[in-house]
């Protein structure tokens, strides 16, 4: 069965779901987008992904051509045409179709407004059993100062370059360093360690501010440990009791080997996976009713 596409103002069938080759989203990366996920008809931390859209969108400023309430109404509207309860949903907002050349003000029609909503996704297969390993990339993550990791901006290649690293050794992941050599994230996921029943995640400067991640320092005192957010070196991960990755497509998987040295016992954390059953529980006991 095909999909049914949310793309300006229409509904079409997928194999009809096409922008332009002037898309500036195509030629330039000009754009943001949101991944968020759909569990037993209902959405998590809707809210939190539109708000999170809609700053990406004004960072590169470009203008969404609907308010945050009509947003999420297409977003819903989009799983209901796709009979989806449980999912995963793809606004993507760039620039619009304008002419060769970066400039932004060649777009004139606008932006180019398309959401997906599809059954499922699987980013590691199952490797969340016996725990993900985790390699450090040569690749920095993009200084703040350039281009801010907070935006969640249609230009993922630094990411990719990161992730390709990882696939040639055979790691689930990689991690990336900021510039100044403290752990930033990995390619697609934000990163926890924990050290004596103290959660640490680095600051969200240097990352992106993922809704998992909040949703992680939210559950810890749940789990009984303290949370922190500070930066901290990949001496410190080697020497950790246990790390994970969060993100919505990731939700929160175990990483038990970095750079060929083994985290806690080399096996998921007891922390960790008690940190798991309490997001499956909040996910699936929370969020917007798709109706
Ligand atoms: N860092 C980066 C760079 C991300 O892309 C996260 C952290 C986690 O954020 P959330 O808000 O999801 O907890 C992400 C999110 C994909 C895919 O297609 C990637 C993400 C989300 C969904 C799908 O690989 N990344």
């Amino acid at each position: 069965m095909e999909l049914s596409v949310y793309l300006n103002g229409k509904f079409v069938p997928q194999s009809e779901a096409k922008v332009s080759v002037f898309d500036h989203g195509l030629l330039y990366g000009d754009g943001v987008f949101e991944g968020i996920r759909a569990y037993g008809g209902r959405i998590f931390k809707l809210e939190r992904h539109i708000d999170r859209l809609y700053t990406s969108a004004k960072a590169i400023d470009l203008t969404i051509p609907h308010t945050k309430e009509a947003f999420a109404g297409i977003i819903k509207e989009t799983c209901r045409k796709n009979g989806i309860r449980d999912g995963y949903i793809r606004p993507i907002v760039t620039r619009g179709v304008g002419d060769l050349g970066i400039d932004p003000r060649k777009c004139k029609d606008g932006a180019t407004v398309v959401v997906i909503a599809q059954r499922g996704i699987s980013l590691y297969g199952d490797a969340y059993e016996r725990g993900l390993k985790v390699v450090t990339a040569s690749v920095r993550r993009i200084p703040p100062d350039s281009l801010s990791p907070s935006i969640k901006s249609l230009n993922y290649l630094n990411n990719i370059l990161g992730r390709i690293e990882a696939n040639r050794v055979g790691a689930d992941e990689a991690l990336l360093l900021d510039a100044q050599g403290f752990v930033a994230e990995a390619t697609a996921d934000n990163f926890f360690i924990i050290k004596d029943n103290v959660m640490m995640t680095p600051y969200s400067s240097t990352s992106l501010p993922g809704i998992t991640r909040e949703t992680a320092l939210e559950l810890a005192p749940k789990v009984g440990v303290t949370a922190v957010e500070r930066p901290f070196t990949l001496y410190e991960v080697w020497a950790a009791d246990e790390a994970f990755i969060t993100g919505t497509a990731a939700e929160i998987g175990p990483v038990v080997e970095v750079d060929g040295r083994t985290i806690g016992d080399g096996r998921p954390g007891k922390i960790t996976k008690k940190l798991i059953k309490a997001f499956r529980d909040l996910v699936t006991a929370t969020g917007t009713p798709i109706g």
